[in-house]
C-alpha cells in the first residue's frame, strides 16, 4: 500500500482518534514516577519505574540511560526560525540549546522530512525516535513542527515523537502536543532568575514585541514554568535542559533543579556550555568559558536526588542520525533520500528490536550476576574508568578509533554510567598520532582504567606511564559486568596489600580548574 508520501508501507496506519484516546488514558508522571513512590530518571530501570512511564522512556535513547546503547534517534531540520536570542548562539549555525555551536543542517520541508524519516527507519530499525530540535525553535515554527509529527504519527506509528523547546511557545502549544500523542518535550531551563537570566539573554520576542534585560528574561522564565507545570497536569513526560555557564548560572542552576523537580520534571540535563571565538557567539567572543568535565560532573552529583540527572547527552545537531555519540546524517542527505527505494516494514522493525531486547536482557542479567561477587563488600574507594565502545554496551572499540570514551564510576554499590569525553582520534590510518595521545591522557587523566577491545605497545606503554592501567581482556563483553570483575579484583589486592590505592580524581579536578581559568 502507498502512503500519502508514496511510500509502501506494510501495515495500515492507525486510527488517529485511538491514538488520541490512548494520550487521554495516560495518567500523570513526574518525580514521583507517576505511583507516588518510584524513583524516575535517564539511570532507572523497568523494576523502578510505574509500567506506564517505563513503556514510554525504555527504548528512548535520551529519557533512557540505558536504552542509549542499543537504540537510535534521529532529528529533521524543519524548524529554522527563533523566538529569543541566547548568548551561546549564532544563528547562523542551529539551535545551541540542544546542538553543537558551529554545526549547519539542511533544513527540510515537513514532507521531505517525513521521507527522510522513513528512508532511516528502514535502515536502521533501532531507530525509534523522532525528535525536531531546530535549527531555530519547533514552537516557533509551529506549522512546520506539527506538520511533519503528523505525517509520521499516520505513516510510522512505532516511532515516538520527541521535541526541543526554548519554551517561550510553548504553553500556547502543549494541547497540540498533547493531539499528536507527543510524549516527550524538552525545555530549555538555564535560570528562574531574570537577573541571572539578563546575563544569557539579550532578548524575547513574545506578543509581537522584542523584551529585553531582566523584562526579556522574566517573561521567558514566567513561560518555560508555567509550561512545564501544563505539561505535568498532561501526563507529558520532560526533560529540562541547562547549559552549565561558569561564572553566570553554574551555582544557579541548583535552585534551578529544586524548582523544576517540584513541577514535575522527569529529567535533568545539565549540558557544558561549549564556546570558541570562531562560532562568532557572544559568550564566544567575550571569552566566557565552558565547565570542564570534572566541573560538570560535581554540579551533575550535587543535584541528584530523586530526579536523576542525564549524563549522556551527546549535544546533537538538528540533522541527527543514529546511536547517541555517532553521526549518521551524511548518509540521508535530501539527494541520497531521494534516490533511495523506501519500503517501510513495521514487523521487521518490531523482529529487530525483539532481537535488541534479547540482548539488553542479557547484559541486565550479567550485571546482576557479577553484582553478586561485591555482595557483602564494604569500601570507600571508588574510581573511574573510560571505556571504548560502539554500541551494544559492550567493550567493543580499538583505543585508536574511539572518538569518544563513556566514562563510569566504579564503587561497592556497582558500576554507573556518569558521562563521556570526546578525543580526538589517535589511529590516522596506519600510524598513532602522538598530539592525540596526549588529548586523550588529558581528557580521561583522572580515569584509573581504560577499557578497550585492542590497542597497541606504544599507547599502552604511554598510558601507564600517565597512570592510567590500559585493559583489553575483556574485549567483545559487557560493560558493566567487566568493570564490576575489574574493580572486585582491584579491592581484592587492595586488601591483600598488593597494590595501594592511588586516589585521581581530586587531584584532576583541580587540575583542570587551573587549566581552564588559564586559558580564560
Ligand atoms: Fe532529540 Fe532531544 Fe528528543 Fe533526544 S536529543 S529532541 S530528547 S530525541 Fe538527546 Fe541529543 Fe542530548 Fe538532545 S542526546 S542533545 S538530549
Ligand atoms: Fe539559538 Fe536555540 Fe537560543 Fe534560539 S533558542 S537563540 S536557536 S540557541
Amino acid at each position: 500500500m502507498l502512503n500519502e508520501l508514496n511510500i509502501e508501507v506494510s501495515t495500515p496506519p492507525p486510527d488517529l482518534d485511538a491514538v488520541l484516546q490512548q494520550v487521554a488514558e495516560h495518567k500523570g508522571c513526574g518525580t514521583e514516577g507517576g505511583s507516588g513512590k518510584a524513583s524516575c530518571g535517564s539511570g532507572a530501570g523497568e523494576n523502578d519505574l510505574p509500567q506506564e512511564i517505563w513503556d514510554k522512556v525504555k527504548n528512548h535513547p535520551c529519557y533512557s540511560e540505558e536504552a542509549h546503547h542499543h537504540y537510535a534517534r534521529m532529528h529533521v531540520a524543519v524548524a529554522p526560525a527563533c523566538n529569543i536570542q541566547c548568548n551561546y548562539c549564532n544563528r547562523k549555525y542551529d539551535c545551541a540549546n540542544e546542538s553543537r555551536p558551529g554545526v549547519v543542517s539542511e533544513k527540510l520541508s515537513p514532507e521531505t522530512a517525513a521521507k527522510k524519516v522513513l528512508a532511516v527507519a528502514s535502515t536502521i530499525p533501532q531507530m525509534t525516535v523522532l525528535g525536531i530540535a531546530g535549527p531555530g525553535d519547533p514552537l516557533a515554527n509551529p506549522e512546520k513542527t506539527f506538520k511533519t509529527f503528523e505525517l509520521i504519527a499516520k505513516t510510522a506509528p512505532d516511532i515516538k515523537l520527541c521535541v526541543s523547546t526554548n519554551g517561550l511557545a510553548l504553553p500556547d502549544h502543549v494541547e497540540e502536543l498533547s493531539k499528536y500523542n507527543i510524549d516527550h518535550v524538552t525545555i530549555t531551563i538555564n535560570m528562574i532568575d531574570p537577573e541571572v537570566g539578563a546575563k544569557i539573554y539579550p532578548w524575547v520576542y513574545y506578543k509581537k514585541k522584542r523584551y529585553t534585560g531582566v523584562e526579556a528574561a522574566k517573561i521567558l522564565t514566567d513561560r518555560q514554568l508555567l509550561g512545564l507545570e501544563m505539561l505535568t497536569e498532561r501526563g507529558i513526560l520532560s526533560k529540562i535542559n541547562s547549559v552549565m555557564i561558569p561564572g553566570v548560572n553554574d551555582k544557579h542552576l541548583v535552585e534551578v533543579n529544586k524548582a523544576v523537580k517540584s513541577r514535575g520534571a522527569f529529567l535533568h540535563n545539565i549540558m557544558p556550555l561549549i564556546s570558541a571565538p570562531e562560532h562568532g557567539t557572544v559568550f564566544g567572543l567575550t571569552g566566557q568559558r565552558g565547565p570542564t568535565a570534572q566541573e560538570l560532573k560535581a554540579l551533575q552529583d550535587s543535584c541528584e536526588g530523586e530526579m536523576n540527572m542525564m549524563r549522556h547527552c551527546r549535544q546533537c545537531r538538528a540533522d541527527a542520525v543514529g546511536l547517541l555519540g555517532e553521526d549518521r546524517s551524511a548518509e540521508f542527505t535530501t539527494d541520497k533520500i531521494m534516490e533511495m527505494e523506501v519500503s517501510y516494514d513495521l514487523e521487521s522493525r518490531k523482529a529487530y528490536q525483539d532481537a535488541v531486547e534479547i540482548e539488553r536482557l542479557a547484559v541486565s542479567a550479567a550485571k546482576k550476576s557479577e553484582m553478586e561477587t561485591l555482595a557483602g563488600e564494604h569500601s570507600d574507594i571508588s574510581m573511574l574508568i573510560a571505556v571504548a565502545t560502539k554500541g551494544g554496551g559492550k567493550v567493543n572499540e580499538h583505543f585508536g578509533h574511539a572518538n569518544e570514551f563513556q566514562v563510569y564510576e566504579l564503587t561497592t554499590g556497582g558500576a554507573k554510567f556518569v558521562g563521556h569525553r570526546r578525543v580526538d582520534l589517535y589511529c590516522q590510518g596506519g600510524y598513532g598520532e602522538e598530539e592525540s595521545l596526549s588529548t586523550v591522557i588529558r581528557a580521561i587523566n583522572d580515569c584509573h582504567a581504560v577499557f578497550v577491545a585492542k590497542i597497541g605497545g606504544c599507547p599502552k606503554n604511554d598510558l601507564k606511564t600517565a597512570g592510567i592501567d590500559p585493559v583489553d581482556q575483556y574485549a567483545g563483553e559487557f560493560i558493566e559486568q567487566s568493570a564490576i570483575a575489574y574493580f572486585k579484583a582491584y579491592l581484592d589486592k587492595v586488601k591483600s596489600g598488593e597494590i595501594e590505592h592511588v586516589v585521581r580524581g581530586d587531584a584532576q579536578i583541580r587540575q583542570g580548574a587551573l587549566m581552564a581559568s588559564s586559558a580564560a
